[in-house]
């Protein structure tokens, strides 16, 4: 059985950035039913229901296919956004230091340069998806729940849920408002353990 992960901090927390309303909605109500439709489609599937889901995902093509899909769409949904929450913190924001920070700047010249870079990708996401840092410090973009594993690609460093549920409430239609403001609470501390995880 997938659970539902508790945030890091409460509903509010984020709240000059990212509301509560949608925090709330976001964790309680999306990612929840990622959680459920996983579990759905692998209590049909026993044989699958012990295996992490990282191993699934990294290996979608040798599942039965009748549970593919919902792997890949609930699966990755539930993925995502587990790390999702722990990319973002009250005490985000600012710059990062140490070797993340030497490594941003040495492909992007500096930190804006590299904030710039993701933003333009970001907003450049056609429709509902994701964009990522990855430990080899490419900027990529997936679609609906696909994530970098799925791809055999490590796993990110640090990734944005550009979906609209994740800003509509907030922000309307404005995704580069969305986008600004985000990075006000990027907890760059979780991002560079993945980093030094990933050495
Ligand atoms: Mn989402």
């Amino acid at each position: 059985m997938h659970t539902l992960p508790d945030l890091p901090y409460s509903y509010d927390a984020l709240g000059k950035y990212i509301s509560a309303d949608i925090m709330k909605l976001h964790h309680d109500k999306h990612h929840q039913t990622y959680v459920d439709k996983l579990n759905v489609a692998l209590d049909a599937t026993p044989e699958l229901k012990e295996r992490p889901l990282e191993e699934l995902l990294k290996s979608l093509d040798t599942l039965p296919e009748g549970v593919r899909a919902a792997v890949r769409n609930q699966g990755g949904g539930h993925y995502n956004h587990a790390l999702f929450w722990q990319w973002m913190s009250p005490n985000g924001g600012g710059e990062p230091t140490g070797e993340l920070a030497e490594k941003l700047v040495e492909r992007y010249g500096s930190y804006q340069g590299f904030v710039d870079e993701f933003t333009t990708k970001s907003l450049g996401v056609f429709g509902s998806g994701w964009a990522w840092l990855q430990p080899n410090m490419d900027i990529i973009t997936t679609s609906n729940q696909d994530t970098p594993i799925m791809q055999g690609l490590d796993a990110p460093l640090l990734g944005l849920d550009v979906w609209e549920h994740a800003y509509y409430l907030d922000y309307k239609n404005k995704r580069d408002d969305y986008v600004k403001a985000w990075w006000n609470v990027v907890n760059w501390e979780f991002v560079a353990g993945r980093l030094k995880a990933n050495d």
